[in-house]
This record gives C-alpha cells, sequence and structure tokens, in this order.
C-alpha cells in the first residue's frame, strides 16, 4: 500500500530530471566561489526576485538566521509575528546564536501583523530598551492556514519600516505558493523587502536548499555569516542543480497543490465530528480539528497512519494536512475514505 505522506511539502522527493541533473552538475569549490552551478543558481534566484545577488544556504532555518545576523547586532531587537516561523520553530537561533531579541505581535488568521501594532512595537530612543533594526514577513503563513500576503500589504510594512530607519526581511520558505495563489510576479510581491529567503526544498521538490537574496553588499556580509554558521558547503552544485530544475519546472505546477487541498478541505467539511474553516485555505496547507472526545489527536494521527495516510497534530485537537508533488486528487479521495472511516462513518 502506497503511504500518503501528508505531513509537509517538505516530503518531495526530487524528479528524475532533477536526478540527471545531479549526475551531471559541474562543480568546483564554492568557498573559492568556484562552483559554476551554484553561481548559475544564484544569479538565476536574484534575477527572478529582482535583488542584486543569491546566496545558496542549506535550509530555510539557515536562511533566516545568516539575514537576522547580516541585518542585526547582539542586544538588538526583531519585531516578528508570534506564530512565525522564525519565532516558533527555529530553536530561537537568533537569540541563541545571534543575541537578537525577538518582539512578538499578534499575526491574524491571514498571517498579517497590524500595520499599528507594528508601529507601536517600534522602539524610541532610550538607554533602557533594545533598539529596534528588522521587522520580518511570512509568505505563505505557515501557521496561519498558509495565508498568502499581497503585495500591497508587504508595501505598507516596508515602507513603515523604511520610514523610521529599519530594515524588512521575508521569510519566503513558500513565496512561490503565494505567488500562484495571487497570480502576481514574485518580483512585484518582494519589491520592497532588503531580504528574502526562499526554499528550493519544499513544493518546488528540490531535494536540499534555499536561497537568500538581497543587495549586493548585503550578500557578501550574508556570505560571511554562513560561513560562521558552518555553511560553506564547497562542491554543493549537486544542490543547486535540481535547485536549478525547480525554478524552472516546479512553480506553475504549485496551482494543482492548491487546487487538491481545496478537494481535502471540501470533504474534510462533510465528515462529522470534524470541523474546518473553508474560507481559510488558501494554498497547499490544509488545517482542521477534530470536535469528539472519544479520540485523542494523537489517536487520530495513529489510526490514520494504519491506513495508510500520515498527517500531524499540531495542537490537541488541530491537525495540518499539505499537499504538494507527490499527491494526487486520488490520493486525495483515499485520504477522505479514511479519514470518514477512522471518524466512524462509511466509506
Ligand atoms: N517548515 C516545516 C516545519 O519546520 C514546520 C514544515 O513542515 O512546514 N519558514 C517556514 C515558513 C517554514 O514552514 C519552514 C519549514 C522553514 C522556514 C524552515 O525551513 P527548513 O526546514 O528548510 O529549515
Amino acid at each position: 500500500m502506497k503511504m500518503i505522506d501528508l505531513r509537509s511539502d517538505t516530503v518531495t522527493l526530487p524528479t528524475e530530471e532533477m536526478r540527471d541533473s545531479i549526475r551531471n552538475a559541474e562543480l568546483g569549490d564554492d568557498v573559492f566561489g568556484d562552483d559554476p552551478t551554484i553561481n548559475k543558481l544564484q544569479e538565476f534566484s536574484a534575477e527572478l526576485m529582482g535583488k542584486e545577488a543569491g546566496l545558496l544556504v542549506s535550509s530555510g532555518t539557515m536562511g533566516n538566521l545568516v539575514c537576522v545576523l547580516t541585518h542585526c547586532r547582539r542586544g538588538e531587537e526583531v519585531i516578528l509575528g508570534d506564530k512565525s516561523h522564525m519565532f516558533l520553530n527555529e530553536c530561537g537561533s537568533m537569540s541563541a546564536v545571534g543575541g537578537v531579541h525577538p518582539h512578538t505581535i499578534a499575526n491574524g488568521s491571514d498571517g498579517k501583523m497590524r500595520i499599528e501594532d507594528i508601529e507601536s512595537a517600534i522602539r524610541g530612543i532610550n538607554d533602557h530598551w533594545p533598539r529596534t533594526r528588522l521587522i520580518c514577513l511570512e509568505n505563505t503563513h505557515n501557521r496561519c492556514y498558509g495565508a498568502p500576503l499581497d503585495s500591497d500589504y508587504i508595501a505598507s510594512v516596508c515602507e513603515l519600516a523604511h520610514s523610521r530607519g529599519l530594515k524588512v526581511h521575508l521569510d519566503g520558505a513558500r513565496v512561490f505558493n503565494a505567488v500562484v495563489a495571487l497570480g502576481v510576479e514574485v518580483m512585484d510581491l518582494v519589491r520592497h523587502v532588503d531580504s528574502l529567503s526562499f526554499c528550493l526544498s519544499k513544493g518546488l521538490s528540490a531535494p536540499v536548499g534555499s536561497v537568500v537574496c538581497g543587495a549586493r553588499g548585503f550578500v557578501a556580509e550574508a556570505r560571511r555569516n554562513r560561513k560562521l554558521l558552518g555553511g560553506g558547503m564547497r562542491q554543493a552544485g549537486i544542490i543547486a542543480a535540481p535547485g536549478i530544475v525547480a525554478l524552472s519546472k516546479m512553480i506553475s505546477r504549485l496551482a494543482e497543490d492548491h487546487k487538491n487541498a481545496r478537494r481535502l478541505a471540501e470533504g474534510i467539511a462533510q465528515i462529522p465530528g470534524l470541523s474546518i474553516e473553508l474560507d481559510k485555505v488558501w494554498t497547499n496547507i490544509v488545517y482542521f480539528d477534530i470536535k469528539t472526545d472519544k479520540m485523542t489527536a494523537d489517536e487520530l494521527v495513529t489510526k490514520l497512519t494504519e491506513k495508510g495516510v500520515m498527517t500531524l497534530a499540531t495542537g490537541t485537537t488541530r491537525f495540518r494536512m499539505v499537499t504538494h508533488y507527490g499527491i494526487g486528487a486520488d490520493d486525495i479521495d483515499r485520504t477522505l475514505a479514511a479519514l470518514t472511516l477512522v471518524m466512524g462513518g462509511k466509506e
């Protein structure tokens, strides 16, 4: 029985073309700047994003940390959402490694922080206070139902930040899901941010890697911080090659993942004992809740796994399912049948 793995889009496996590209990649020592395939990926990424330069890093977590370390000194402060991945899921790296202070404000269910809240979180000058240096956004917003942030919202955050001498970093792990959902060019979406990191290894299906983009001077300093973290990877063209295939071939098909997420959500809405907010299904991430106290979230996960469907419990009653390249409409139907059975209904 094929396992249907909906735990994350990070579980995607490389395509045949990606595997071939690894075999055939031209390689060199990237710490000397000599890997032609990495250089090509970095230039391609920068061009796509409308930024001056790009930098291959090992993961989204490393990309975000490298950017925070490049923007901020010890004791300085970052404003970010209380449901952001950088705050919740990156081991507190900005404070653990960088001595940088996170200042959280509420994320709405659409992933946005209110502009008024950001404005009042920006510190004035006072000997007692940390200095605000950076504002971080997340697009799409993982915890907030995979919501895409639109260009106007990002532009207003950037306008506020820049008027106060601050920088903006975008955790764009799934920025291409936002691009496809909103029907915009990625360059327009990220135009005003000072730095961003996007992942090759989620919906785009490459096996490893993320890319940081920004101004040339910023990326030169980010490269130094990547080295500090042990991220100078030598012949990592074997990572960059499938990344180039990912960027060339895998973006527009994300629409299929969004369609499958919608099909899944609409099916879940029909299953007694489960609840879902259909107006909060934006991209490829589906959250739903169990309403009965006859089963805990962990029990539901176990029972589903026995029926060949893997999911994640993200709270005492809450689950996340993520659609991706490895999941077709037939897998969604099998998932709904398994959920119906587990919830005590008939297939
Ligand atoms: N997210 C993973 C888990 O860590 C939760 C997932 O399965 O969704 N930013 C965002 C918005 C992310 O969702 C993730 C990974 C990252 C950064 C970190 O990327 P990696 O895993 O490459 O370090």
